[in-house]
Parts: structure tokens; sequence; C-alpha cells
């Protein structure tokens, strides 16, 4: 637990309805930090102590886990979007450059926790062991969710932007009421904090101190809407602020801070003291999609310049001039990188037998009268074309 969490430290396993009286409400420091939380530089030394806004720092068996993990993300980015050139995948969300998130927001988490990604985070999916073919699953526009939510405690990607913010709140605050002590970490994007969506799950989380911990991913666009033309705040950690949420931002492309931050951030969550909303400040390197005209709206030499800031290149630096990882280690972690993507490309080149009619199944427990007669029309139409 840092300094920075230290007012409501040992308030122990909370009541299953603390949420109705937030004790430590007013100990808590709600404003985020003035300048995003840092570790370390982009050229993998320390920063400077005052930068870490009290947080301290994580084991190198954590952060070695990240950099194993950051770097079969990065690979299975690339996979992707080979995968979709090639004909084999429907859409491809890269998150090159935002590996650091995708995996931080992972590694923090106990296997009772849930996950709710966006579509742009199959990276956080493998990080948390799915199966890299049934995390593709939606992607490859086979089903809704290729996983099995229930089992992996992930919910499915949600396409719609934030409407999967709701959801994350109602089910920690329903654990809390029955006395677990789960916490729900959810993904969101600069553009999603626009959404109404974001702003009923902040307060509703506020209101009823859930166990939530909102990391938003600032990379700096909504496909083509540059962060200046999404909001006038101060930082989207402000965001929180105004519902009384504590609030932080992070250096998103620095492994280290994103994973001190966070887990700091769940431990609060987890102790009953409230959700927490963490912005990390990156940069998706790719195009929204493979389908997307990234030139029209951004110059090339601004992804040029976040190349200096590579998340990988950085957690790489730091931790072999630390002499916690050695070129073995690197080479070891880059070779497991290779056979997870060679392992997923048979699978992926393997024509699925999805029957047409199941994409109406599993939408609800009850289908609406209208999902009934969309798949009675295509039932209609099926069995004419045989
Ligand atoms: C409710 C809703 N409105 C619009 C869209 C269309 N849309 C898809 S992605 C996107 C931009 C999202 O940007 P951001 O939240 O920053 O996430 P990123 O894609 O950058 O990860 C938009 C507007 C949508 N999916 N859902």
């Amino acid at each position: 637990m840092s300094e920075r969490s230290a007012p409501g430290r040992g308030s122990g396993a909370p009541h299953p309805d603390a949420g109705l009286e937030a004790a430590t409400k007013n100990e808590v420091q709600h404003l985020p930090s003035d300048s995003p939380v840092r570790f370390v530089t982009p050229d993998g030394e320390l920063a400077p102590r005052a930068e870490r806004n009290g947080y301290e720092f994580p084991s190198e068996k954590l952060l070695l886990s990240a950099y194993r993990a950051m770097v079969v993300g990065r690979r299975f980015n690339t996979e992707a979007t080979a995968l979709t050139k090639m004909g084999r995948l429907a859409v491809y969300p890269s998150s090159r450059g935002q590996e650091a998130c995708q995996v931080g927001g992972v590694v923090v988490l106990d296997e009772r926790d849930w996950l709710f990604p966006t579509y742009r985070d199959t990276v956080a999916l493998i990080s948390r062991g799915i199966d890299p073919v049934e995390a593709l699953g939606l992607l490859r526009g086979d089903w809704h969710c290729g996983y099995d939510p229930m089992a992996t405690r992930t919910a499915p990607q949600c396409t719609p932007l934030a409407t999967h913010m709701p959801h994350a709140v109602g089910l920690a605050y329903a654990a809390r009421r029955r006395g677990e002590d789960l916490v729900a970490m959810v993904y969101v994007g600069d553009g999603g904090t626009s959404e109404g969506d974001f702003h009923e799950a902040l307060n509703f989380a506020a209101v009823f101190n859930a166990p939530v911990v909102f990391l938003v991913q600032n990379n700096r666009y909504a496909i083509s809407v540059p962060l200046s033309r999404q909001s006038a705040a101060p930082s989207l950690a402000h965001k929180g602020v105004g519902y009384g949420i504590r609030s932080e931002q992070v250096d998103g492309n620095d492994a280290v801070a994103v994973v001190s931050v966070l887990s700091d951030a769940v431990a609060f969550a987890r102790t009953g003291r409230g959700p927490v909303l963490v912005e990390a400040h990156t940069y998706r390197m790719d195009a929204h999609t493979n389908a997307d005209p990234v030139g029209r709206y951004r110059d090339a030499s601004e992804a040029e310049e976040w190349i200096e800031r590579d998340p990988m290149t950085r957690l790489e630096a730091y931790l072999s001039a630390a002499g916690v990882l050695t070129d073995s280690d690197i080479k070891a972690a880059n070779d497991a990188a290779e056979d997870f993507a060679t392992g997923m490309r048979p699978q992926l080149n393997a024509n699925p037998e999805v029957h047409p009619l199941e994409i109406f199944d599993y939408v609800f427990a009850e289908p609406t009268p209208q999902l009934r007669e969309q798949r009675s029309q295509l039932e209609a139409e099926l069995a004419q074309e045989a």
C-alpha cells in the first residue's frame, strides 16, 4: 500500500453495505497528481522520486511477468494484424504501443476479480490466460464472445462504447453485498469517457462505494477525433473527482508506473474504500483498426515521435540496467512470443463451422420478440437457399 492511500488504511473487510456509508470519503485524496505518475524515463532510467507521487515500487516478480506478457502481447498484435490482411480475421483494433496498459491492468488482478474489456483489449484477454483463438472469436465474426465469461471472469469485449461500465459496477456492487471481496477492472478509451454510460457508472460506483477500478486508456484519439475535440477537462482523471472518486493519472507507457498505480488502486477498492479512476496517458501506434485510413487525420511524424516512448523498449532497458533481465531472458521471452503466434495460426487458418442461426442464441436468457422474428426471417432465407 502506498503513502498516498495511507489515510484509509486498516479499514479491513467491509460490511456488505459499506457502500452506503463511505466512512473514509473525507480522508481520501481525490485529486490526481499534477503530472502523470512516472517511475522510469523513456530511456529506461529511474525518474526522480517525486514523480512517483508516493506510490511503491512493484516487485521484480510482477515486473518480469508483465514484461513477458508485453512481449507476447506485442507479437500477438502484429500476428492479428497480419491475419486481417490474409482475410482470416474480419477486423483487428491493434493495441500496439498500449501494451503496458493492456498487461498492467491484468497482472494486478487475482483470479477472483473480473475484467471488463473493450474491443481494443484482446492483449489484456490473452494476458489473463484466455486462449488466443477464443479471444479472437468476436473479431473473427464467429460469436458475440468466443470465451466463457463466467469461467474466465472476463466480460465479453464491449463494442458499443462504455455500455460495459454500468455492468461492471453492478457486478462489483452485488458481489460486495454478498460478502465477496472481488474487484472489477474496467477498461475504457478516452472517447468512451464522453458517453452517458461512463458518467452513470462513475456516479453509481461512487455513491455505493463499489469496488471498481476504471482504467481510462487515453491513446489520444477516438478513431479520428483528437482528445482536444473530445474533452475540455484538465485531464480525464479529473472526471472522476466530480463524482467523489479517488482519481489518478499515470504515464501509460511506463509499465512500472502503471503496475504500481493499478496495484494500489485494486488494493484500495478491495478493502472497501471505494472505486478508483486511473487515466493512463498512452498512444495508439497503429490505425484505429485495419480498415482505418489513419493518414487522413494524423501526421506520420506524430507516431514516429511516440516510438521513442515505446513501453516495451522502456521496460526492457530499465529491467536490463537493473540486472533483473538478462539477454537470455529477453531471447526466451521473444521465443515464447513467436511460439505463441505460430501456435494460433493453424487454428485461425481453418474455416470455423458456425451455424448462422447461432448468432441469435445467448443474446438474452429470454429472446425478445424482435430477435425471434429476425431468427425466423433468416431461417426462411437459409431454407430458400438450401
Ligand atoms: C455508443 C457508440 N457510439 C459510437 C461508436 C462508434 N465508435 C467505435 S470506436 C469509436 C471511438 C472510440 O474511441 P476511444 O473510446 O478513445 O477508444 P479507442 O478505440 O481509441 O481504444 C467510436 C466512436 C460505438 N462503437 N459506440
